[in-house]
């Protein structure tokens, strides 16, 4: 075959080689097969030799040009080839800013954690301190330095959880109270949050629940210092309209002790369904430090007295939102959850 339809008919093989390349892979086979050293067009040089020495050098120049040809075609086609993966790796990356951020489901506090903190923040205003203490406690600071002699009835297995002989389940953060008194002597002025453990369970009780004991001791300390700071309590809480009063009754920490209720903060004391029409609900329980548990912490009580007070805070958490059933603060159903978002 004359040298011109050689080169006619490899150029016309390479051009659809070419079209037909759709990646680098089938790219890198028609680079191989027509412009490698081993490839068609260098084999075209080769038989130069075959010609004679008058032809060779016209048929020479036609070689090359069409090899210049040849390879700016393939460039073409890889360059064409390269922009078409970019503009398909651009069609699959897009993404359109304008576009809404998905929504993250936001959490909220628990109902008993709000109340903590809104019991926390209305005595920090009046200078205590917060102090925790652990939940397995020895007989020692749970019962006999708070003047809950061997064989009282607070003892008994009926109400408290044994972990061992002498080791309980805190029945009261009081013996956090014992704990700080070690630590601090007065003036003092503490509140103990945290777990507490008895065993009773019905629609307003919990074998677990959360309670604040608070504490003051400091010289001349009397009932009017505790009635004074459980009306800015009452006040921090339930709003600035509700008064207290407070109704004796027994604790063996202390003497005399209190109940504190809190007038009506939905009918304003003029009885309704919440205070079962006597005007006044009951919330707390209260009292001037026995002088035994002063003196089991090592503090003269000729010198000091004190008064104490202990809060369940579910209890406050379920008048406050008009919760019916203890057992709903603790299943955690995000139903009822929810709604306690600010
Ligand atoms: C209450 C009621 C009355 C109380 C007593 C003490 C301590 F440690 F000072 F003796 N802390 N908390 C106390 C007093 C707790 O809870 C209903």
């Amino acid at each position: 075959m004359a040298m011109e339809d050689r080169i006619r008919e490899l150029r016309a093989r390479m051009e659809d080689a070419l079209a037909k390349a759709e990646n680098k892979e089938q790219l890198a086979e028609v680079w191989q097969n027509y412009l490698s050293k081993k490839g068609q067009v260098a084999d075209l040089m080769k038989g130069l030799g075959s010609l004679s020495p008058e032809e060779r050098p016209a048929m020479g120049k036609v070689i090359n040009e069409f090899k210049g040809l040849a390879q700016a075609r393939y460039e073409a086609r890889a360059a064409f080839l390269e922009a078409a993966e970019l503009e398909k790796r651009n069609r699959a990356e897009r993404v359109d800013i304008t576009l809404p951020a998905r929504k993250r489901p936001a959490g909220n506090l628990h109902p008993i954690t709000i109340t903590k903190n809104e019991i926390i923040d209305v005595f920090a205003g009046m200078g205590f301190e917060i102090f925790e203490s652990p939940e397995i406690e020895d007989d020692d600071h749970n019962f006999t330095r708070l003047n809950v002699p061997k064989n009282h009835p607070a003892r008994d297995m009926q109400d408290t959880f044994y972990v061992a002989d002498d080791i309980v389940l805190r029945t009261q953060t009081s013996a956090g109270q014992i704990r700080y008194m070690d630590e601090v002597k007065p003036p003092l002025k503490v509140l103990v949050p945290g777990r507490v453990f008895r065993s009773d369970s019905d629609a307003t009780h919990s074998p677990m629940f959360h309670q604040m004991e608070g504490l003051v001791v400091d010289e001349h300390i009397t009932l009017g210092d505790l009635q004074g700071m459980l009306d800015v309590f009452v006040r921090g809480i339930f709003g600035p309209e509700v008064k207290t009063r407070l109704r004796p009754s027994y604790f063996p920490f202390t003497e005399p002790s209190a109940e504190v209720d809190v007038s009506c903060f939905q009918c304003g004391g003029k009885g309704c369904s919440l205070c079962k029409h006597t005007g006044w609900i009951e919330i707390l329980g209260s009292g001037v430090v026995h002088h035994s548990v002063l003196k089991s912490c090592g503090i003269d009580p000729e010198k000091y007295s004190g008064f104490a007070f202990g809060i369940g805070i579910e209890r406050i958490a379920m008048l406050k939102y008009g919760i019916g059933n203890i057992g709903l603060l603790f299943e955690n159903d995000l139903r009822f959850l929810k709604q306690f978002k600010d």
